[in-house]
Parts: C-alpha cells; structure tokens; sequence
C-alpha cells in the first residue's frame, strides 16, 4: 500500500479537504544498553523506517480530533484543547492529547485545534516504540503548526513528560530520544545521566540487524516495568549511605563488588548488578564497534540478554526461546532482547548469507515450542521524526 496517498485520502474523506501537512515519526531498536536509560547509563539506539505516518491540519476552533487507519477504535476521537484529561475513552488518543497538555504545561500556547490522521506500520506493543513516535510525530505536528521555537531535545523531554506524567508509564528517556534524534545509518550513544551524545555509523561489513517479534501479549509490562524502577532507586538510596552518587550509572563493576553489600534487599541486588553491568557493557560494546570488533560487540549482547533474564527478570519464556534459538544458529554474531521486555521483540545482528536459514530454523523451533509463529523484519536504519510536506 502507498501509505501517503492512503493517509492523504482517508484524511480528505474524513476531514472533506486535503491535509495541510505530512509527517513522518519512527521506531527505534535499541542495540544495547537495555533498562540503564532512567539509571543515569548509556543506551545505544537506532531508528528504523517503520513507523507512524501523520497528516494533520489547523481547525478554526478549539477541538483536537483524531483519526486512526490502523488502531483499534471507534471513529474520530475528538478533545477539548483547554480541557485535555487523560480519560479512557480517548484510548490510543491520550498519547498526542498528552503530548498538547505538557507543551501548554511548558508555556507554549496551543490555543487552536487541529485534526490529527495517523497511520502506523510498526507493530504495536512489540517493543519498538509505537508510543513514542506517537508522541514525537504530536510534537512535531504542534511546532509547525504553532511555529514553536524548540529544539528537538526540549520535544524529546518533553514527549517523555508526557508519557510519564500524563499516561503514567515512568520511562525514560531512550524511546523518545531515538525516534526523534535518529539519523539514517547511524545509532546513537547516549550517556542518559549528561545527555551528551552522539552518532556512530553503523558498518556492520557482511551483516543485517534482524528484529524478531515474539507475537506475544502481556498486559503486565507498564506496572512491572514501573516496578523494577523503584526497586533499582531503592538499591540507589542504600548505597546513597555509604557513597555519594546521583545514579546507579556514575558505578563500574568494582564499586558494585564493593557496594553491593549496602543494599538490603536481595532481589535489588540483582536489579543494581544489572543496571551497574549493563551499562558498562554498553560502553564496551561502542567501542567494540569503533575498533571494528564485530564479535565481541555480538557477545555482550548476548551477555546482556543474559543479564535481563537473570537479575533484572524482564524476559520470559518467549524473549529467552527466541534467543537461545537465534545463539545456535549460524552466522549470528549476536543476540538479545530489546526493549522494554516481558513480550515484544530480539535483536539479532545475523550474516547476510545466513538469512534465510536463520529466519526459516528459528520460525520452525519457535512456533514448535510456543504454539505460534514469530515474525521477522530487516532494520532499515532511518532517520527520526520529521515534516514530510
Ligand atoms: C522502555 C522504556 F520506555 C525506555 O525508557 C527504556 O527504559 C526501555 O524500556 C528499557 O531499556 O522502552
């Protein structure tokens, strides 16, 4: 399908006049550097050119109305923008409608309505950031529109407010970030405590990024994700008693050797050891890549997934079947989960000429163990948000 003309229509059809504007916002894959973003570590992310397609206009009143092709709904979900409440029935709308409150809550005057057609072609709650290029494709519809002086960097902040506040999902700030600084062929390695950053081309020689998609469903990931954030602060508060630090990020593997013992509770051992490792691993892991060590950027990844299995307890039966399947296979360098966890999707980094055999065998085993079929998309490294037209 030709998602442009196809929004475009729908949008006439449903609004009867063409939209004054196109925009495009992606997904991200995140390479390494999983649950360290709100631990004050380092992510290394990319974009990808799947993601959420908007055609949006300015109205002559004060209503947002918002149309999807592709979200399960019921018709045009129609707002107040001076009375913006995250209320159930507005559903997947309460992502763009809290995305308005935050900037009005920032002092930017949104005083107009608009109407909003969105169509996404990533999978939803797979664990490749639906929300957030939801978010940042909102925020680059209201700068245009309003002509708002922001950077990029403010609308990440401020997309991630919104989502924290407004949705009540206590993410970080590694979706939000990815979709809207991504940059064809490049990922990003971002130091999340700092905010500095910056992009690194991704010469992968002979080899594609594989994402794998469990298929799976799990309704628990917002409250144990939210869940495993409170127990690494708890971990942070206990070490604060013996060593001054503002985040678990500012630790290397000695000083958690040696601080360890100040946490009380076991099971937030685990989840510091962690985010204290991983975020070590994402450092080693870039320069890895910037020494053209494709293999030993491979094995912390797959280290890493270990490391989400075990002590921070974010994968379950299908993330770790995927996984283990994709570490038997031939000409895979690297394997792991990416994400949020619990359901969504791997990253696999795989030999071009081992494709086919890898995408064919892993279907074939995970389908035999979980009872359903598992799905594979190429990465193709996009940018991040932006107008179209
Ligand atoms: C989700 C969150 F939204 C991110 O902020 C990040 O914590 C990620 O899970 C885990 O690395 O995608």
């Amino acid at each position: 399908m030709d998602i442009l003309k196809e929004i475009k229509k729908v949008y006439a059809e449903k609004f009867q006049k063409p939209a004054q504007h196109l925009f495009y916002s992606p997904g991200r894959v995140n390479l390494i550097g999983e649950h360290t973003d709100y631990n004050g570590g380092h992510v290394f992310p990319c974009a990808i050119s799947l993601g959420t397609y908007g055609a949006a206009s300015l109205r002559d009143d004060k209503k947002v109305c918002c149309y999807s092709l592709n979200l399960p709904q019921k018709g045009i979900i129609t707002a107040d923008i001076d009375k913006i409440e995250n209320e159930k029935g507005n559903d997947w709308a309460n992502y763009p409608l809290g995305v308005v409150k935050t900037f009005q809550n920032h002092g930017f005057a949104i005083e107009r309505g608009f109407n909003l057609v969105v169509y996404g072609n990533l999978p939803n709650g797979a664990g490749l950031s639906s929300s957030a290029s939801l978010e940042m494709l909102t925020a680059a519809v209201l700068k245009k529109f309003f002509a708002l002086t922001v950077d990029t960097l403010e609308m990440v902040k401020m997309c991630q407010e919104a989502e924290n506040k407004f949705v009540g999902m206590n993410c970080g700030i590694l979706d939000q970030f990815a979709v809207g600084m991504g940059k064809k062929d490049h990922a990003m390695f971002l130091d999340c405590n700092t905010l500095q950053y910056r992009y690194l081309k991704l010469v992968l020689k002979e080899c594609s990024i594989v994402i794998t998609n469990t298929n799976s469903k799990h309704s628990l990931v917002d409250s144990e994700y939210n869940l495993r954030r409170s127990q690494c602060e708890e971990a942070l508060k206990d070490i604060q008693q013996v060593r001054r630090i503002k985040s678990l990020g500012e630790l290397n593997e000695a000083d958690f050797v040696q601080l360890q013992g100040a946490i009380k509770n076991p099971v937030c051992v685990r989840r510091a050891r962690h985010a204290v490792l991983e975020n070590q691993r994402t450092i080693k892991a870039v320069s890895a890549l910037e020494n053209d060590d494709l293999e030993l950027f491979g094995k912390l990844m797959n280290e890493s997934h270990v490391s989400l299995r075990d002590d921070y307890e974010v994968t379950g039966q299908e993330l770790d079947t995927l996984a283990e399947l994709a570490w038997q296979q031939d000409g895979v360098i690297g394997s792991r989960m990416t994400g949020g966890g619990f359901g969504g999707c791997t990253v696999s980094i795989v030999k071009n000429d081992c494709l086919e055999s890898f995408k064919a065998n892993v279907a074939k085993l995970y389908t035999q163990k979980i009872g359903y079929a598992p799905e594979f998309y190429i990465a193709d490294i996009g940018d991040g948000t932006k107008l179209l037209e």
